[in-house]
């Protein structure tokens, strides 16, 4: 077994208590690295154990590399058991899954991943009472859903392997937390936007690529058309948002699972402001491919007051705080 860390001042919100021992499923990808980061900042390092089915690069910088760092198929239940008990797991983190447009792509895989994945962490859970918090999506809503201010209690109808997959660890996990008292939460997060780490294969990773070729190329081919209003989020606020339900007390949810917006843009508007404020010779062209029936399936944007009143979400990017802070990144590492 591994030492618990004992309290520093970085870990202000536990320092009368000990600090959770979190699991990361996923670590290395676009969200993993940074919550990881974030977690190992507040609860301290040793208690929480990244994991991932592939070993940090120089390409996926993991911080405090000297942090535990296991391998993890979460396919296989007995070696997901193990490691919870070896390091006394109290919280995972899923954020292991394939993204929407990968998903079509490869739907056997997406389901074993999504689906078998889900359901073994979830069993865990149960069977060792951790508190369980997995990510749902914008992309669990389908085509018969209200696309404007999308409530968080509405027709839930996906058409892509990925909705339906989150579809179900919703449902699953609202059944886990009903039926054993899991403590199952989530949220459906819009497009994440970050610069220092690349996504994989989501409908909504335009708004990053697009950054990355105006900055070496002045000029991007846009896969959706310049119309395509999707929920948008800044990484800072996804994962300080994750972290406030994370630790929020069981008592203040209302449900089990939560929109959570931030703003909404089209890439018309992303070329707009590039223009404006960076590049005015920028040269946008609108070559839609499949991903625009995923997108056009998906809302536009996202009612989210039941997070904001049940655990105090509260957004602090805008688009154009977004695109600021994204065009100066990916600048600053092309420097
Ligand atoms: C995707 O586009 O697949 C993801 C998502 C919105 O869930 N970024």
């Amino acid at each position: 077994g591994q030492q618990r860390a004992s309290s520093t001042a970085a870990m202000a919100p536990f320092a009368s208590q000990r600090p959770p021992r979190v699991l990361v499923t996923g670590s290395l990808g676009q969200l993993g690295i940074a919550l990881v980061n974030t977690l190992r900042d507040r609860y301290g390092v040793a208690n929480v154990i990244a994991s991932d089915v592939r070993k940090p690069t120089a390409d996926l910088p993991i911080a405090h590399p000297e942090g535990p760092f296991v391998y993890a198929d979460v396919l296989n239940y007995p070696l997901l058991e193990r490691i919870i008990v070896d390091f006394q797991i109290d919280w995972v983190v899923h954020y292991s899954a394939l993204l929407s447009a990968v998903a079509e792509k490869n739907p056997a895989q997406a389901l074993s991943v999504n689906i078998t994945g889900f359901q073994n962490v979830l069993e865990l859970a149960r069977v060792h009472k951790l508190r369980i918090f997995c990510p749902s999506t914008i992309g669990a809503f389908g085509p018969d859903t209200p696309k404007q201010n999308t409530p968080d209690l509405t027709i839930m109808k996906p058409n892509t392997i990925y909705g339906i997959t989150k579809v179900h660890c919703e449902l699953l996990g609202e059944y886990y937390n009903e039926k054993f008292g899991v403590d199952f939460r989530s949220v459906r997060y819009p497009g994440i936007l970050s610069y220092d780490t690349m996504p994989g294969g989501g409908t909504t990773d335009y708004a990053i690529d697009i950054f990355h070729q105006a900055l070496r190329t002045n000029s991007y081919n846009c896969f959706l058309k310049p119309d395509t209003y999707l929920p948008m989020m800044y990484i800072t606020d996804c994962i300080n948002g994750t972290v406030q339900l994370l630790e929020a007390p069981s008592t203040s949810l209302t449900q089990r699972v939560y929109n959570m917006g931030a703003d909404s843009f089209c890439p018309a508007d992303l070329a707009t402001a590039i223009r404006e404020q960076f590049s005015p010779d920028f040269q946008m062209n609108y070559i839609p491919d499949t991903r625009q029936a995923i997108a056009d399936s998906w809302p536009a944007s996202l009612d989210d007051s039941r997070a904001r009143t049940d655990w105090g979400w509260r957004p602090e990017f805008q688009t154009t705080d977004m695109v600021k802070v994204m065009w100066n990144g990916v600048a600053q590492q092309l420097a």
